[in-house]
């Protein structure tokens, strides 16, 4: 049949259109056409077979990604319908794969819930594959379709006989619509593995036939286990508790532990979604904890008289939680839309979890004393955190120069054109006074070891001299007065030496940032000074090389005779020029910049290197020796 013979009929017309629409705004449906939107067609298809699951019909889930970057996606759920659908006239699975909006479960009964940025439908998925092909094994049957671009090419056939059900979609994305096609093994992992915790029992195999890698991932304890992997690098007051709950169709679970750490780590979830910005569920699970710790610290007379009551971060310190929730229509909120707007969430997160919690806490007693004897300590230091600010403050009031002695600060007052570097030892520091470009550079030296953040509270952080000075220089302020647009630099460059105590000190300033000026980082103002290993010196001609490769690479080039070989232990044995030549000077230099993956990896990260358990950071030291040098966080 010529193309212009076929007769459309009213519902064909409304697919193409449907199609149509979402192949020319792409990003209103995914988001985006760059590698997020790329996963994000992955994410949806496996959503659908999570929804499956957590229905009950479904414990395996296969996603592999194929040599040429399609994707399979494979689960034992019921199988999409194959029925014809009365309306349209089609089988039902033509009908959820080529009309918007057509993904939810018609037929009834399940539970269903649709997220703010997945939930767009497998229909979205097609529109935006070159090629997409469904198998479907249902009643008996296997059934097979092809689609291009969302439209249909063959029609539903049957292929053969089985006995059990289920799903599998292979898919190539459009290279029409994205501007990236290869699959980040890393992505796919971190998402897969979320899922599995917060699925608890299905079983997902992630196969990467690029790399050969085969992975497995399935946690029977569900958000729980999640909460033990968050801590497995921490000390554990008590065993994870869990409770959950559903009231006024809105489902809550939370999982929650106390480690004997500093640091407050609460992750949320929305209908699987994580919600980096918090929201409703989290203020409810807040306001609950404070209250029902207060309240039975007064009931048990634990807190001392006269004693104005704990605060919540005084509750939350140490504390990891998981509160995860499912929410017939989510209302996200903010630019980036990962925060719960339904206000209707908070009072029913705070009556499940006041009801759940106090009740955990009458019948086990030991954790009750225990996280009211950490919280009543986290009152104090932060009493004294609070009169040590109180003095730095009155102090440098009285001072004529609030900046510390030691910065040798730039002339320009621009922060957006200014840097700060902060130079391991007093040695490297003046080389890199006297080799720096004053105008836009400053340098502020640090004496030995900074203190180790990880294992201290605030009232101690801040005590500290190298620490004070380094608040002062950057001008941000810190913990509650933290202000990033106070910032005097929007580049602060790390340099220390390439030995082991150099980045020892690396860590110890990144782990410093992390935990206490974390927008920092996420503001991309952190970078990693990369000072070179050896100087090749030919008939008088420097070459500076970074690591052994290269300098295997210039000798090559430059043959062996008549070459004298530096290699550098420090920053210390470069004069000021050589200094500048190689690592300040902005023209030939590389610095990294610092860039947060993964919260929750970067969290155990700083765990393991700088906090008490040792065996940890051995395996991982082992593990990861060779590699060193580039940590990213
Ligand atoms: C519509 C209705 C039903 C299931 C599904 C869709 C479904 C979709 C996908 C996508 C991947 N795997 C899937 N598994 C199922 C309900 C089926 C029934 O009532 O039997």
């Amino acid at each position: 049949m010529l193309e212009n013979e076929v007769r459309y009929g009213a519902e064909e017309i409304q697919v193409l259109e449907g199609l149509e629409a979402v192949r020319r705004r792409p990003g209103m449906y995914i988001g985006s056409t760059s590698a997020r939107g790329l996963h994000h067609l992955v994410f949806e298809v496996i959503d659908n077979s999570i929804d499956e699951a957590m229905g009950g019909y479904c414990d395996q889930i296969e996603v592999v990604v194929h040599p040429d970057n399609t994707v399979t996606v494979v689960d034992n759920a019921r199988g999409i319908p194959v029925e014809i659908h009365p309306k349209m006239g089609l089988p039902a699975v033509q009908v959820v794969l080529t009309v918007l909006h057509a993904g939810g479960k018609f037929g009834g009964g399940g539970y269903k819930v649709s997220g703010g940025l997945h939930g767009v439908g497998l229909s979205v998925v097609n529109a935006l594959s070159r090629w997409l092909e469904v198998e479907v094994r249902r009643e008996g049957f296997v059934y097979h379709q092809r689609y291009e671009r969302g439209m249909a090419v063959t029609e539903l056939v049957k292929t053969g006989k089985s006995r059990s059900t289920g799903t599998r979609v292979t898919f190539k994305p459009d290279p029409e619509i994205f501007e990236e096609l290869e699959f980040s093994q890393d992505t796919l992992i971190q998402r897969i593995r979320e899922l599995s915790f917060l699925t608890g029992g299905v079983r997902i195999c992630y196969k990467d036939e690029r790399t050969d890698v085969e992975k497995v991932y399935q946690h029977n304890g569900g958000i729980k286990d999640f909460v033990l992997h968050i801590n497995r690098n921490k000390n554990a007051l008590h065993k994870p508790v869990f409770f959950e709950d559903i009231k006024d169709q809105i489902m809550v679970e939370v999982a929650l532990q106390y480690t004997d750490g500093y640091v407050e780590n609460i992750f949320s979830y929305v209908n699987n979604i994580h919600t980096i910005d918090g929201g409703t569920h989290e203020t409810g699970l807040k306001t609950s904890l404070t209250r029902v710790i207060n309240d039975y610290g007064r009931k048990y007379n634990l807190l001392k008289n006269g004693t104005s009551g704990l605060m919540g971060e005084d509750i939350r310190e140490g504390l990891t939680a998981i509160i995860s929730i499912k929410v017939p229509e989510p209302q996200f909120e903010g630019q980036t839309k990962t925060k719960l707007g339904n206000s209707e969430v908070r009072s029913v997160v705070d009556a499940v979890v006041s009801e759940k919690l106090s009740t955990l806490l009458e019948e086990n007693p030991t954790i009750g004393r225990k996280v009211l004897e950490k919280s009543i300590n986290a009152a104090r230091a932060r009493e004294a955190a609070r009169k040590a600010r109180e003095l730095t403050r009155r102090k440098n009031a009285l001072e004529t120069s609030t900046l510390p002695g030691k910065l040798a600060d730039c002339s320009e007052r621009d922060p957006s054109l200014s840097e700060l570097f902060l130079v391991e030892g007093d040695s490297a520091g003046g080389s890199a006074k006297q080799g720096r470009d004053r105008r836009y550079q400053a340098i502020l030296p640090l004496r030995g070891k900074i203190l180790n953040v990880e294992k201290a509270r605030m009232d101690k952080i801040l005590s500290n001299e190298e620490i004070r000075a380094l608040i002062t220089a950057l001008g941000t302020g810190i913990g509650a007065d933290f202000d990033i647009s106070r910032a005097r630099y929007h580049r602060v460059v790390i340099m220390t030496d390439a030995d082991v105590d150099g980045s020892h000190i690396r860590t110890l300033l990144l782990t410093f940032f992390y935990r206490h000026m974390k927008q920092l980082i996420e503001s991309g103002y952190v970078y990693i000074a990369q000072p070179p290993l050896y100087r090749v010196r030919k008939s008088k001609a420097d070459n500076y090389v970074f690591n052994d490769k290269e300098l295997d690479e210039l000798l090559k080039q430059i043959g062996r005779t008549n070459v004298s070989i530096q290699r550098y232990k420090g920053l210390g044995e470069m004069n000021p020029d050589q200094l500048w030549e190689t690592t300040m000077n902005f023209d030939t230099r590389t610095v990294l910049r610092v860039q947060l993956k993964d919260a929750i990896e970067a969290d155990q990260i700083f765990s393991m290197l700088m906090g008490d358990k040792v065996e940890p950071r051995r395996d991982f030291i082992r593990e990861n020796a060779h590699q060193v040098r580039n940590l990213d966080v």
